[in-house]
């Protein structure tokens, strides 16, 4: 019997082993953007001073980017695939011989390379963000509610949270668990503050294997717990992404877990998540406040979009 059905039996709040479980739909539905949102943290795209705020943040006109290019080499969760067939297409007829030429991409088009996720891609159990469920909104073209095709074009404050630098290493360990003290130190080592709005993004410094070890890239990863994930949630950012595969920390050290981060940003909160960010530029420059930008594809239905997010300065 694991621990929550011992618990039930035992009529034993589960909390009391101090142990994190997803809350229940009548404690975080409706979300805090209204019933039937689904848009969650990027409604704070709405709001035009989180626009004008990134905009001041923007001196020298210096595009950074923080995107990785999709093709060979490229580190894969599981069985993802990403395969590009290059369609010699036809010459046009006419003496200006126009060639034209495109290509096929088979591809978890959503979830490979630097991607950004949407709520339709993580549930507990049968209920996603907002509660919508996925036995009604999943059909074989895509989800009905909940879509990447509602998340906003991203132009806000983007923070650079140093985790690798304020521990003085160019990488954490292999399953270092980030915590909201780590966070807030980075942080204050910074001279920042995080707003409301903003696009968090942390530096694990795991990126370093991306493209050169992918086996040890994808097997774990340092990243945020379940402490520092709830503590960034109440800071109420627009996203938050890490330049690992899953933002969080994996596997998790409760063994009884599997990716619990991923809910409570998406499916709890509503916040979406960044991964796979490109990070060495942004960090060996020390640019710690910047305007972020990303337009996550307009799929119809798709459960996230692979992107090409950069910081101006
Ligand atoms: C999963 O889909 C489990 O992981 P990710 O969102 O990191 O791709």
């Amino acid at each position: 019997m694991n621990r929550i059905a011992l618990a039930t039996v035992l009529s034993i709040p589960v909390l009391a082993y101090g142990q994190w479980n997803v809350p229940p739909e009548s404690q975080r539905c409706p979300s805090k953007w209204g019933a039937g949102d689904e848009r969650g943290s990027g409604n704070h795209m709405k709001n035009p001073a989180n626009v004008l705020r990134a905009a001041r943040l923007i001196k020298t006109g210096e595009v950074i980017e923080l995107g990785y290019v999709l093709g060979p080499g490229m580190p894969f969760f599981g069985t993802r695939i990403f395969n590009l067939h290059t369609k010699r297409t036809f010459m046009n007829t006419g003496r200006n011989t126009r060639g034209s030429n495109e290509e096929v991409v088979t591809s978890e088009i959503g979830q490979v390379g630097t991607q950004f996720d949407g709520f339709a891609h993580q549930s507990h159990g049968d209920s996603h963000y907002n509660c919508f469920k996925t036995s009604e909104i999943a059909t074989r073209s895509g989800f009905t509610k909940l879509g990447v095709q509602n998340a906003p074009t991203f132009f806000t404050r983007g923070v650079l949270i140093d985790v690798a630098g304020l521990k003085g290493v160019e990488m954490l360990g292999d399953s270092y668990e980030i915590t909201a003290a780590d966070l807030q130190q980075a942080l204050e080592r910074q001279k920042l503050k995080l707003q409301p709005g903003d696009a968090v993004i942390i530096h694990t410094g795991w990126g370093k294997l991306y493209g050169k070890d992918n086996a040890r890239f994808v097997k774990s990863t340092p990243g945020v717990g379940v402490g520092a994930a709830e503590w960034l949630a109440k800071q109420d950012p627009a996203l938050v992404g890490s330049d690992n595969w899953p933002v969080e920390v994996a596997p998790n050290p409760d063994k009884d877990l599997s990716l619990p981060v991923h809910q409570i940003f998406l499916v709890v909160n509503g916040i979406h998540i960044l991964e796979n960010l490109k990070l060495d530029e942004l960090v060996a420059k020390r640019v710690y406040e910047f305007a972020f930008t990303m337009q996550p594809l307009k799929i119809f239905g798709a459960s996230g979009s692979s992107v090409a997010p950069a910081a101006i300065r």
